[in-house]
């Protein structure tokens, strides 16, 4: 690999699937984050591209094109154009938004799949598969539903059961049939290739023992695959829509989404060198050793991105491995009270008709899910704006220019002699720039913005603790020199801000009538606003948002406030399924002090529980109990057992008793 003589960084954001609208969820993953952090790269001087794009195979396209009967062309151009129009609006700004149905893609991914079939990477198994003799074609995944062998739900998906959460695959299903004609399949045999990825654990877990600065969440993620161990992929599909398996003999057969999807990065940023003329520039940013790629994901994606994909670029070599996958958890609305009729939460789209983008920009960074899921509410957009938004930053750049444009001709005054109190919050800027800084750089946003914003605070302080409206009249030299210094402040705020509120900053640089060219990092505390200079025009940053538009917004997205008092509806309730379940086998979990495997019988189903209970019951007092369950909890591995419930029981300090029933009733009833 070559060396280029200046470090860059190649940022990319996961490509999203064109075959939806954007919610404000999917930035707060992976987009907003990707965009602060290259604007604040590029700030510093560093050399950065963004890579994003849609995401177009995959059978979840191909199936809503059967559905709304269009090819699915039209469906990935509706949501492709949507999307990058979303991300416009929102001032996330990549340097390209590609697409995988490009043929510098399909090209790419060809390629790649060949590179590896002729180093005698992929391996090759005949494996049974459900064929539909009426459409001709393959049932794959999500194209054939049937009866869940584990939980009997008759719709249970290819793929997985939605029921009990089961991963199932197509030949599990008992009744298995067509999800578009209904037709009842056959069983043929079809032959796949596959990525080894439990041969290449070893290396993988090697390599990504070496990353000390990656996030815990991701490291976590990883660490439990590598536990349970890779497995070999198939990475082909018996399906029309797809990039073609670029093979003789294989008519019918595509690339699997997953396999082809982050190889669009490398197509995308082929295509934006060729759109600057140096079609070889991008091996400067994917084959050069100082060249660091990051990849900004939701958590959903981890594994791709840490793990699957990194082993596909060792195996073809020549590529950079990923420097860092800063994912992040999920963004939830209103604790997921959606209404039924929008169902997806408050759509980019429309939020941005209602709202500037810099307000929406701030509300997401101040409530990013970095460690763990986090909740979006409307009050929260109104509270930030009016009380920080308006209320800190948009004040003290008000306050300063109305005082010029005042007292000072709408000039900027004299800078006299400073005083100690001059120097100190410049001072202060200098040094949360490193603190601020240090925050981008470990991709903590949250405590970036709040850092920056510790500065707007200590402006305002500054300029109350000044008191410039007296000055004017006792010491009008003193009161020129303050008011220079809060201008030349409002200019590193600008800076400072602009990672995250890009357009506020360039209005703040247009207030002060401030061309761009001291607008880099270095210059935050910086003097760089000279004297007798004339100002721009005073506006309002941020007007206040009232209780009226918030209460519109929640009325229209069917998302309801919680309250203070927690009050749930009926509806709420009627959600959780208890019921009386029988304990039939019990038993200690090796190695756990905590931890009880409950065999219950509720109803005529079994089930297994893994409750922490064993510090309290020995396995032998539970035998025979009736006792109270939630029967449709997620299914979830606790110490990787399985666990298909939960079971009741109060506790107090150092207490524990469980939830029983007060007479013999079946076992099954339901308890409402
Ligand atoms: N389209 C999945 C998603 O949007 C997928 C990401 C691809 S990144 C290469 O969650
Ligand atoms: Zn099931």
């Amino acid at each position: 690999m070559k060396k280029s003589e200046k470090e860059k960084y190649l940022v990319t954001a996961a490509l999203p699937y064109a075959n939806g609208y954007l919610h404000i969820g999917h930035i707060a993953g992976a987009y907003l984050p990707s965009d602060i952090y290259v604007r604040y790269k590029r700030l510093i001087g560093d050399d950065v591209i963004f890579i994003c794009g849609s995401d177009e195979y995959g059978t979840a396209i191909e199936m809503s094109a059967i559905k709304e009967n269009v090819t699915p062309k039209e469906i990935i151009d509706r949501y492709h154009f949507s999307n990058k129009q979303a991300f416009e609006d929102l001032s996330i700004k990549f340097d390209i938004y590609s697409r995988t149905s490009n043929d510098i893609h399909t090209k790419t991914a060809q390629d790649f799949f060949l590179n590896l079939y002729n180093k005698g990477i992929l391996t090759q198994k005949k494996e049974k598969q459900l064929y539909s003799e009426k459409e001709k074609r393959f049932l794959a995944d999500r194209f054939v539903e049937g009866t869940c062998p584990k939980c009997g739900n008759e719709e249970a998906r290819g793929d997985q059961c939605e029921d009990c959460g089961s991963n199932l695959s197509p030949l599990e299903l008992i009744n298995p049939r067509s999800k578009i004609s209904g037709d009842t399949p056959v069983v043929k045999e079809s032959t796949h290739y596959y990525i080894p990825l439990d041969k290449l654990q070893p290396e993988i877990e090697q390599w990504i023992k070496t990353k000390k600065n990656w996030k815990a969440n991701v490291i976590n993620y990883c660490n439990g695959w590598f536990k349970t161990g890779l497995k070999s992929r198939a990475i082909t599909r018996d399906l029309d829509w797809g990039v073609k398996v670029p093979l003789e003999n294989n008519e019918g057969k595509v690339i699997y989404v997953w396999f082809e999807a982050p190889i669009g990065y490398i197509s995308a940023t082929k295509e934006l060198f060729i759109e600057k003329g140096n079609p070889d520039g991008w091996k400067d940013y994917w084959c050069s050793e100082n060249s660091k790629l990051i990849h900004f994901i939701g958590k959903d994606n981890i594994i791709f991105h840490a793990i699957v994909f990194p082993a596909m670029l060792k195996v073809y070599g020549d590529f950079v491995l990923p420097d860092n996958v800063p994912a992040n958890e999920f963004l939830n609305q209103e604790g997921n009270k959606l209404s039924k009729s929008k169902g997806h939460g408050v759509l980019v789209k429309d939020i941005v008709k209602d709202f500037p983008p810099d307000v929406v920009r701030y509300t997401l960074t101040s409530i990013l899910p970095e460690n763990k899921d986090s909740d979006f509410h409307w009050t929260d957009l109104q509270s930030k704006n009016n009380s920080e938004l308006a209320g800190i930053l948009g004040n003290f750049i008000n306050r300063t220019v109305v005082f010029a444009k005042n007292k000072f001709d709408n000039k900027i005054p004299q800078r006299y002699e400073t005083e100690k109190v001059d120097d100190e919050i410049l001072n202060f800027i200098k040094s949360q720039k490193k603190v601020i800084s240090d925050c981008y750089e470990k991709f903590r946003f949250k405590d970036a913005l709040n850092e920056t914003m510790n500065v707007a605070r200590a402006a305002n302080k500054y300029f109350n603790d000044c008191e410039p409206w007296n000055l004017i009249k006792s010491n009008p030299q003193r009161c020129e020199t303050v008011i220079n210094n809060c201008l030349q402040i409002c200019h590193s705020l600008a800076i400072l801000i602009s990672p995250v509120l890009p357009t506020s900053a360039d209005r703040i640089l247009k207030i002060l009538n401030k061309d761009k060219k001291d607008f880099v990092w270095n210059n935050a505390g910086e003097i760089c606003l000279n004297h007798n200079d004339e100002l721009g025009e005073s506006e309002i940053l941020f007007p206040q948002i009232d209780d009226k538009q918030i209460q519109a917004q929640i009325n229209s997205t069917g998302m309801e406030e919680i309250q203070g008092d927690n009050l749930i509806t009926i509806d709420d309730f009627s959600k959780v399924h208890l019921k009386v379940a029988k304990v039939i086998k019990c038993e200690n979990v090796e190695k756990s002090k905590k931890l009880l495997k409950l065999q219950i019988k509720v109803g005529e189903n079994e089930k297994q529980i893994v409750a922490g209970i064993a510090e309290y019951y020995k396995p032998e007092d539970l035998l025979g109990k009736l006792i109270v369950i939630v029967d449709n909890l997620k299914p979830t591995k606790l110490m990787g057992i399985k666990s298909e419930g939960m079971l009741l029981a109060a506790k107090k300090d150092k207490d524990l008793t469980l939830i029983t029933v007060d007479k013999e009733i079946n076992s099954g009833s339901l308890i409402n």
